[in-house]
């Protein structure tokens, strides 16, 4: 008998920068620390009800305290690349005014650390934790929060710049807009009306945008700014030509509040007529400052949005899920892998960006630790395996894909779904704060090893 082979393993370009990604209040803790303030989401997660089991990120991973022995975890896994998220409520406690300078000095250890073992930080500027400060003077309902992003962000970028080459303005605005002021389910739990909502996006992505002017003018020469959105990675149902054309109308209106207003500084006609008098309200000189040129774009991936051809005005549908349709421990985590080839493919098509990583991708598991200390999510190794076959299948055709930052690097604290809902390739013992690489983070060590799947 002859022993069957390993198939050629689909390469990735030289270079592809492997990473894992993680967001402040989701793992470092020490929430009353070397100065920190307080933010919407110490006060959300307080709030009796408004969590799984109530559970909170007062601890979390307790990464402020174990963020070297994480980094050495990063390191055994061979990754080239670390996104973290920098909390502003630790570097401007009132989320304006004087900054902590203890703040700034937890990040700028962090980074030497990831440095000094070869993994290039990469760094957002907003993961959702707005200083509670802020929040009570309007949040983004205000648009001096947009104003007093643009001043945090500045600062952060000239404190770390020497060191760290990318930033990223706002994490996924379409979630924590359409969440924290629509529906009410995350921080600050609001449930404002359409046209207030309208406001708040419109409030972000000129945070975005000011932010990225503040960026360039505080930062070392050469940095690279952009922002992580999870914009709807829409998709053909069939690949067929009018489906594919579908899906091009719809990643564009599909995106029209943040990622097309970002890329193209202007609101589509039809966003605007769809929105009528609840409309945002802005100026010319917002747009201006929205459409600021970026360096790259970051997308977070998580599902894919099916559209078909459709005789409507707007060209396309978006197809509904059936109730069979399969998801991931997460019941919103619908699997489809082909949105990891045609996002990016279509996003560069229609904009002619040059530059985008997948600043997230990855999957909730029941995963289960054995006494001998193994998770074998198979659940997850199978979704990853999908997802980057797809976007090995985009990378092939010459989408510029840079980069891929795997969700997450560890278990950690899932926002309103507390601590049940495990992202991580590791497995964290929230009590013990153990780390345990699980099967997933052999199979993604294996992958960026060969540079490429087997
Ligand atoms: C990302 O959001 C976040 O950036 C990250 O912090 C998070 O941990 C990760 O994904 C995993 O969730 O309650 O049914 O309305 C992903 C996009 C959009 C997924 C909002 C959860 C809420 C679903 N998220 N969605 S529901």
């Amino acid at each position: 008998d002859t022993p069957s082979t390993a198939p050629a393993p689909h390469l990735f370009p030289k270079g592809f920068l492997w990473g894992s990604a993680t967001a402040s209040y989701q793992v470092e803790g020490a929430v009353k620390e070397d100065g920190r303030g307080v933010s919407i989401w110490d006060t959300f997660s307080h709030t009796p009800g408004k969590t799984n089991n109530g559970d909170t990120g007062d601890v979390a991973n307790d990464h402020y305290h174990r963020y070297k022995e994480d980094v050495q975890l990063m390191k055994a896994l061979g990754l080239k690349t670390y996104r973290f998220s920098v909390a502003w409520p630790r570097i401007f406690p009132n989320g304006t005014g004087a900054p902590n300078p203890k703040g700034i000095d937890f990040y700028s250890r962090l980074v030497d650390q990831l440095l000094a073992n070869g993994i290039q930080p990469y760094c957002t500027l907003f993961h959702w934790d707005l200083p509670q400060a802020l929040e009570d003077k309007g949040g983004w309902q205000s648009r001096d929060t947009s104003e007093a992003f643009a001043a945090y962000a500045g600062y952060v970028a000239q404190h770390l710049s020497d060191r760290v080459k990318h930033f990223m303005t706002l994490n996924e605005m379409k979630s924590f807009v359409d969440i924290g002021y629509r529906d009410g389910r995350h921080a600050p739990g609001l449930k404002l009306s359409v046209a207030k909502v309208n406001q708040v996006r419109h409030h972000a992505v000129l945070a975005h945008g000011l932010g990225v002017q503040a960026i360039r003018a505080h930062a070392k020469p050469g940095v690279k700014v952009g922002l992580a959105e999870n914009a709807e990675a829409c998709a053909p149902v069939i690949e067929t030509a009018e489906h594919i054309a579908a899906a091009r109308k719809a990643t564009r209106e599909e995106n029209a509040g943040y990622l097309t207003a970002v890329l193209e500084g202007k609101y589509t006609d039809a966003y605007l007529a769809h929105h009528g008098a609840n409309a945002p309200k802005f100026t010319a000189a917002d747009m201006k400052a929205i459409g600021s040129p970026i360096d790259f774009v970051g997308l977070n991936n998580y599902t894919t949005t099916w559209v078909r051809a459709d005789s409507a005005p707007a060209g396309y549908a978006v197809v509904p899920a059936p109730a069979s349709y399969p998801h991931m421990m997460s019941p919103w985590l619908r699997v489809g892998p082909q949105g990891l080839y045609w996002g990016p493919k279509l996003i560069a098509e229609i904009w002619g960006v040059k530059e985008i990583y997948i600043t997230e991708n990855g999957a909730s598991s029941t995963d289960v630790l054995t006494p001998d200390g193994h998770v074998y999510d198979t659940d997850r190794v199978m979704y990853l395996r999908n997802y980057l076959t797809q976007l090995h299948r985009g990378v092939s055709e010459g989408v510029p894909v840079k980069g891929y930052f795997c969700w997450s690097f560890m278990d950690n604290y899932e926002w309103a779904d507390g601590y049940a809902y495990r992202f991580g390739i590791h497995y964290v013992d929230f009590k013990t704060q153990k780390r345990t690489p699980k099967l997933s983070a052999h199979f993604y060590k294996e992958v960026i090893a060969r540079n490429g799947l087997a």
